[in-house]
């Protein structure tokens, strides 16, 4: 059982985010040295991680942060297994219980994650998070009630988290929005506008006091957060497709200093080739987006720029489901000949017949 593409297996150890010149570093950077200043005025150091292993046990992954056996995020249509006891992490959070569970009060682990998604200019089976678990001995103590200790965490909390947001964005407006988490009660959502846009940028909330305990904590209230690197760095270095941060070309990666947030100049764009694939639906079998994307991703590689579902119907005789997508390839390095796309489109459509049980149109 495993459902990791060579194309993706390819990508683990690329550690963009431990490059001090790539956005994602420079980001990553920026982060550490705004919660290791802050740790000097709360005397309680944060140690930093950005090298474990992205391949992590299941448990891990889900059990020990109580995302319930039958949650539709362990699916293997939205989630890379590697055989029948590991996946790679859907999220840095997967390493929270162990880092706890090894004594740390203060830490911070930024890692690449892999999700199975669509295909647009936003979102790449691989992308990076930052973790940040901060937990409070003696706090419940001194407090009394656990309801006072959990407003304290939470202010705690919100302002480790709009001091960073003001240190990247100077003091852009920012909302918190409710939300929920398996892993955290309350939970929250931090947006900031930017570019007339609210977007949101990390997830976070009040450790579940039982995730704290099984790690051999106790009753020590903590919290904790998750957010995006490239969605923080496409917006500060205003890099237009998330792609790019996978680019070894030079016009790409020449424009990075370590320690410096600088507007990407892009280079040239180059001309789209879009190719329709409209198939029918086998009854029994169904369909799901996700396989055919991969597929996609698989063939075209980082040539695909986006897959969009142009048509859908149902035939009103055979009740049969069809549906068109429209493939767009785009290099963001040279310009594309329609020949070497009809070979790739081609071996798209060999490989769905193949494995997806459809009937090309
Ligand atoms: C999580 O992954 C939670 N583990 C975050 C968390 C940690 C909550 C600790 C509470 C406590 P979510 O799936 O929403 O949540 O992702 C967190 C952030 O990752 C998002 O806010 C967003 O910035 C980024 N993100 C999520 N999906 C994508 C994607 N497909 N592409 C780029 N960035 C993404
Ligand atoms: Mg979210």
């Amino acid at each position: 059982m495993n459902n990791v593409p060579v194309t993706l297996s390819e990508k683990i150890g690329r550690d963009l985010h431990r490059n001090p010149s790539h956005p994602l570093g420079i980001i990553k950077d920026r982060i550490e040295g705004y919660f290791k200043e802050r740790a000097a005025t709360t005397g309680v150091a944060v140690e930093c991680f950005d090298n474990l292993f992205p391949v992590v046990p299941i448990v891990n992954n889900f059990d020990d942060l109580l995302i319930p056996p039958d949650h539709v995020s362990r699916s293997p249509i939205d989630t890379y297994y590697v055989d029948d006891k590991q996946v790679l992490r859907t999220h840095t959070s997967a390493h929270q219980s162990t880092m706890l569970g090894k004594g740390l009060e203060a830490f911070l682990v930024t890692g690449d994650v892999y999700r199975r998604d669509e295909i647009d200019r936003t979102h790449y089976p691989v992308f990076h998070q930052m973790e940040g678990v901060r937990i409070f001995p003696g706090l419940l103590e001194s407090r009394g009630s656990r309801e006072d200790g959990v407003k304290e965490v939470e202010k705690d909390l919100k302002e480790a988290l709009e001091g960073m947001v003001v240190t990247l964005f100077g003091d852009v407006e920012r909302r918190w929005v409710d939300t929920y988490f398996p892993f955290t009660d309350p939970s929250f959502e931090l947006e900031i506008f930017y570019n007339d846009e609210w977007l949101e940028v990390l997830g976070c909330g009040v450790m579940q006091q039982e995730i704290v305990r099984r790690a051999g904590k106790g009753e020590t209230l903590g919290w904790a957060f998750g957010l995006g690197l490239e969605r923080l760095a496409m917006v500060l270095f205003q890099i237009p497709d998330i792609r790019l941060f996978w680019s070894t070309d030079e016009r790409f990666t020449k424009q990075f200093e370590a320690g410096k947030i600088t507007t990407f100049a892009p280079f040239s764009k180059y001309p789209p080739c879009y190719k329709d694939v409209s198939f029918w639906i086998d009854k029994v079998a169904g369909f799901n987006n996700n396989d055919f994307f991969e597929i996609v991703r698989g063939v075209g590689g980082d040539l695909v720029e986006s897959v969009v579902l142009v048509d859908e119907f149902v035939h009103p005789k055979t009740g049969r489901a069809s549906k068109c997508f429209r493939v767009n390839y785009r290099s963001m390095e040279r310009s594309l000949t329609n020949e070497e796309i009809d070979v790739l489109q081609e071996e798209v459509r060999t490989q769905m017949s193949d494995a997806l049980k459809v009937e090309l149109r």
